[in-house]
């Protein structure tokens, strides 16, 4: 049956890339498909917002170049955060550029590949982009997101460049363990003589939203039943849902978004699965 229809217990037992299985398995058991998207740009507010949300989260995801204080010790912190609460760390990095930067990656100032178990990259370049990042994060155990279709008013990702990346992806399964994306993408794209037997992306949507429809900046947001039980998307990512401006964070608010948004995560998730 297609993954989605699979609990994500049974699809980390088969799944092809280590980054995928830690993920997959952490979801199953802290009961939540729930992905806090940390973007604020004052370290004390960022593990403020961590603190409060990490036993809720099954991954965490950065913009880590938005801090205005960024050292070393925040990468040192994070890690700590992530193995007390049990998440793993996604730096939405969206690399998009021809392959000698994975020297940069490599020497720079953040090196996101020492630290985050997922990143992920535009499909813009063509394939080399995943050959590039895989010879840095393959032997790591790191895993890819593609970025297929995005949640902003107007994206080109549509029709054949989407089918394009799902082409680009099925061709690295041991890296490329899914999409950002708004649907399932099992089997997009494919010729009568691809193996797509198996095949298991794990579909991550940004522009989740309970109380609003979107932002003055062209973001929309759909509800986690609307992502989740209708489109069979895997795992909600949430920003602003929960933490606001993100200055000068209520802590206890933000915990009571992140229980309210891993409930409807997880109930839309258990609807799909019983169905
Ligand atoms: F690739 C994408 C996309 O298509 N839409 C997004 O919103 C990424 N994002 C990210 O998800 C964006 O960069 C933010 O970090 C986050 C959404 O935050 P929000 O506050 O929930 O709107």
């Amino acid at each position: 049956s297609s993954p989605h229809l699979q609990t994500y217990n049974e699809r980390a037992q088969r799944h092809a890339n280590k980054a995928a299985r830690a993920l997959l398995r952490v979801m199953e058991e802290k009961q939540s498909n729930l992905s806090v998207s940390v973007d604020v740009t004052k370290s004390k507010d960022f593990f403020d917002i961590i603190e409060a949300v990490g036993p809720h989260v099954c991954l965490i995801k950065t913009h880590i170049d938005i801090l205005e204080d960024f050292d070393p010790t925040v990468i040192d912190r994070l890690r700590e955060l992530s193995e007390k609460h049990k998440f793993l760390i996604f730096e939405d990095r969206k690399f998009a550029d021809i392959v000698p930067w994975h020297c940069s990656i490599q020497k720079g100032s953040t090196r996101s590949q020492d630290w985050a178990h997922i990143t992920n990259a535009h499909a813009v370049p063509g394939p080399s982009i995943i050959t590039g990042l895989a010879s840095v994060g393959i032997p790591k155990d790191r895993g890819l997101i593609l970025l297929a279709e995005m949640s902003s008013k107007g994206a080109l990702t549509t029709g054949s460049y989407t089918e394009d990346a799902v082409r680009m992806a099925r061709a690295r399964r041991d890296f490329v363990i899914g999409f950002i994306a708004q649907h399932r993408m099992e089997g997009i794209g494919a010729s009568d003589t691809d193996n797509i037997a198996g095949e298991d992306f794990l579909v991550l949507a940004p522009g989740v939203g309970l109380d609003a429809t979107g932002d003055a900046m062209g973001q929309q947001y759909r509800t986690p039943e609307q992502v989740v039980f209708e489109s069979g998307c895997d795992v909600i990512i949430v920003g602003r849902g929960i933490y606001g401006k993100g200055e000068n964070v209520d802590t206890r608010e933000v915990l009571k978004q992140a229980q309210r948004y891993q409930a409807a995560g997880w109930e839309a998730y258990k609807k799909r699965v019983q169905r």
